[in-house]
């Protein structure tokens, strides 16, 4: 099974970014043939930006994924602009993918919605790259959080077109989306997900965050005004925190729900407070040591990066040839 899974270089990883991807990426990375991870400076671009701070949040982003446990000599790890094909790639498919299709992506109507700036036609195109980026790999699984669900959906519908029209050339990915934290809520706004662009300060909690502001913001979350300590949908805020407890200490939900059966809210705060900074902690600790060593995370990137164009050049063979692309020969 190949697996395949792109993250955004931003310096500031959340807890949703860590529970729904990047444990996967690291529990995943023995599974696959290869497990292929790419950090998607390219899909950065879509987006104001500021061209010193991208190279940095690569080191940054980098960094964590080696914090959180991912070893290049077990999986491959690489920045998306290295590997040139999958620029190349996302054109070749744009010419497969519907305007409507592209039209109707929810996260392109959020982000396009909240720019002040330039909504530019690389954030239109965004899903078009991020199916190049697994395709071009003829990945089998794509570890992601619930939010990418229609993207993934997008891509396979662009793998079926291409392989009716020219034959069966690419491979149709499933998603994996993990059965508890796939959608971890704002711990202010529980009824929306926590987020880099969209979410409140107060109810985003960073993987690098201090214990004291860990603590500080879970125990600031906003919940109801009941005390039973249940998931529903009457019980957001709630219903988050038994998630991030349940996989902050390795349990399931039921297991959180009737160990902490009569708590009042406050006490059960302070005990996934408790949680998630021991869950944080080892990640937080090796991230300072592996971060200061940049010539070290390019010479990791880079090793990534060869071995990924290889397989990538691959597959671009066949598709230009496929579409009629480039000289016969
Ligand atoms: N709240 C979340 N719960 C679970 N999983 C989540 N992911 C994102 N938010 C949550 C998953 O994290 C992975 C990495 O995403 P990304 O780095 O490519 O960036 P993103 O999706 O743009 O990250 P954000 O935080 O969601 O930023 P905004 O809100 O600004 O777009 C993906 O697999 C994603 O599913």
């Amino acid at each position: 099974m190949r697996i395949f899974s792109g993250i955004q270089p931003t310096g500031s990883k959340h807890l949703g970014n860590y529970i729904g991807a990047i444990r996967q990426y690291v529990e995943g990375q023995d599974d696959g043939d290869p497990a292929i991870y790419c950090i998607v400076d390219l899909h950065a671009i879509t987006v104001p930006w500021d061209p010193a701070e991208l190279r940095s949040n690569v080191h940054d982003t980098t960094a964590l994924l080696l914090a959180a446990g991912l070893a290049p000599e077990r999986c491959l790890l690489f920045r998306q602009s290295d590997v040139r094909e999958h620029s190349e790639l996302t054109w070749l498919l744009a010419a497969l993918t519907a305007w409507g299709d592209l039209n109707r992506m929810h996260q392109f109507k959020e982000k396009s919605g909240k720019q002040r700036e330039l909504v530019s036609a690389g954030l239109f195109f965004y899903p078009v790259l991020q199916a190049a980026d697994v395709l071009a790999y003829r990945a089998d699984t794509v570890p992601v959080g619930e939010d990418q669900r229609q993207h993934i959906e997008l891509m396979r519908e662009i793998a079926r077109r291409f392989n009716e029209r020219f034959g069966e050339t690419l491979v149709e990915p499933e998603h994996r989306i993990p059965e508890i934290g796939a959608r971890i809520m704002d711990l202010q706004e529980p009824a929306n997900k926590m987020s880099t662009t969209g979410g409140t300060e107060q109810g985003t909690v960073l993987v690098l965050d201090e214990p004291e502001v860990v603590t500080k913001k879970i125990k600031s979350a906003v919940t109801d005004s009941g005390s039973e300590l249940r998931r529903g949908p009457d019980k957001q805020g709630i219903t988050n925190l038994i998630d991030v407890m349940a996989v902050a200490r390795g349990v399931t939900q039921e297991q959180v729900e009737s160990e902490f059966d009569g708590s009042g809210y406050g006490d059960f705060k302070g005990a996934v407070a408790e949680a998630v900074v021991e869950f944080l902690a080892p990640v937080r600790q090796r991230y300072q040591e592996i971060r200061p060593d940049e010539q070290a995370l390019e010479d990791a990137l880079g090793a990534g990066a060869e071995k990924a164009r290889a397989i990538a050049a691959e597959t671009l063979v066949e598709v230009r040839a496929a579409m009629g692309i480039g000289s016969a020969a």
